[in-house]
């Protein structure tokens, strides 16, 4: 179906699954492998005995991939390592007034990877958010994806690839409260990241009070800006593939020339909802799209380098005649996106969610006017023993 205006909705929140889930979460901290069984039975109709992976089931599994699939995931990891790489922050240390302060970039020690399951595979999700783990230095690296018979070959490779501590072959809400709470065969983590379907989405924001996530993953978002210069094909199968993800996601399509947007709308399958929205000029194009702050955004006009500098909220940026769906894959930069408006506040997942900066300082030789400020502010606070026990170390 085909709009001619603005979105105005966000889609599929997870609220109305929030009560089930919260139960489905208790239930697993309660009951631990119990309750895992149970629950892939009932939602899943599967059948676990074990409930990790042996090191062989996985080597086996990996063994049985396509030459193909191990020459793309080789060729890919490669240019993820790159990405990641770069970005990677060094300790820093510096120091002012006399007191000398610095960071230390600490990885997380261990990190819980939920890899969705159901009718599509996403081998290519455990490397987006396994690969910056390693390259943090995460110690542990434990693996959530449920499993019907046998582990998904690519996927088993990839965790193999990554040296995996333990991969778990439990799906849904409750492997997200396994890997939080810890059960007999499952170890607690301290951060899960990775995306989900709504029953995961709501798990991930339940279990937040007590460890760290990287994010609410929802549907998948695409705005595609362009001009009279861009090939309407590209934009229509651009839109579509982003539509593969589900009748929920969000796709938009904004230009300045009426007839592109007639070109593109002749050539959209009728699967999805699309948004094609005809703008004055490509600067308002881009005002419109830093309000929406899509997970995905297409610069893909004659001026696109231009443009790039004024965008303020998205995702990922690709910039002119360059797929989208490469990013999902192969260019670079990690696909586990800011989804539902994130974009304001954060970026995609990168080395710094499996890093945190530990501070520290040595100010012996500290400048009294320092001293001092902090004694009348600790004062005014009303904590004398803070202010004291600043100034008897600098009399
Ligand atoms: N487009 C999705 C990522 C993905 N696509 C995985 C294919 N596999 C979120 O940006
Ligand atoms: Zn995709």
């Amino acid at each position: 179906m085909i709009k001619r205006e603005l979105p105005t909705r966000r889609v599929q929140s997870f609220s109305q699954v929030l009560d089930k889930v919260n139960e489905i979460v208790e239930k697993v901290r309660k009951e631990g492998d119990r309750a895992l069984r149970e629950f892939a039975l009932q939602f899943d109709n599967v059948k676990l005995e074990e409930l990790v992976l042996s090191e062989e089931q996985v080597a086996n599994a990996a063994s049985k991939i396509k030459p193909e699939v191990k020459g793309a995931i080789d060729e890919i990891w490669d240019q993820l390592v790159s990405f990641h790489e770069l970005i990677k922050p060094p300790s820093l240390g510096g120091g002012s007034k006399n007191v000398e302060y610095g960071v230390l970039w600490r990885p997380l020690e261990r990190v819980g990877i939920y890899v969705p399951g159901g009718k599509k595979s996403y081998p290519s999700t455990l490397m987006m958010a396994g690969i910056p783990a390693r390259i943090a230095g995460v110690e542990e690296i434990h693996v959530a994806t449920p499993v019907k018979g046998e582990i998904d070959p690519a996927i088993a490779y990839i965790a193999f690839k990554l040296r995996v501590k333990r991969v778990y072959p439990v799906g849904g809400a409750q492997a997200i409260a396994a890997l939080a709470f810890g059960t007999e065969s499952v170890t607690k983590v301290d951060k899960i990241v990775g995306p989900g379907n709504v029953y995961v989405q709501a798990a991930k924001f339940i279990v937040s009070q007590e460890i760290g996530i990287d994010g609410i993953e929802g549907p998948t978002e695409l705005v595609v800006i362009a001009d009279q210069t861009s090939d309407p094909r590209s934009i229509a199968l651009d839109l579509m593939a982003q539509g593969e993800h589900g009748s929920s996601s969000l796709l938009v399509l904004m230009s300045n020339s009426e007839e592109l947007l007639n070109k593109v709308a002749e050539l959209l399958n009728d699967e999805n909802e699309y948004y094609l929205v005809k703008t004055e000029n490509l600067e308002t194009a881009i005002e419109l799209a830093n309000k929406i702050a899509p997970e995905h955004l297409s610069l893909y006009t004659s001026r696109s380098r231009e443009l790039l500098h004024l965008v303020k909220n998205a995702g990922a940026i690709t910039l002119g005649n360059t797929p989208p769906a490469l990013i999902d894959y192969s260019a670079g930069p990690d696909h586990i996106l800011p989804t539902n408006g994130w974009a304001r506040f954060r970026g995609g997942v990168t080395v710094y969610d499996f890093l945190k900066p530990v501070s520290y300082v040595n100010a012996e030789k500290v400048d009294k006017k320092l001293v001092k400020a902090a004694e009348i502010l600790a004062e005014y606070e009303g904590f004398k023993h803070h202010a004291k026990s600043i100034g008897v170390r600098y009399d």
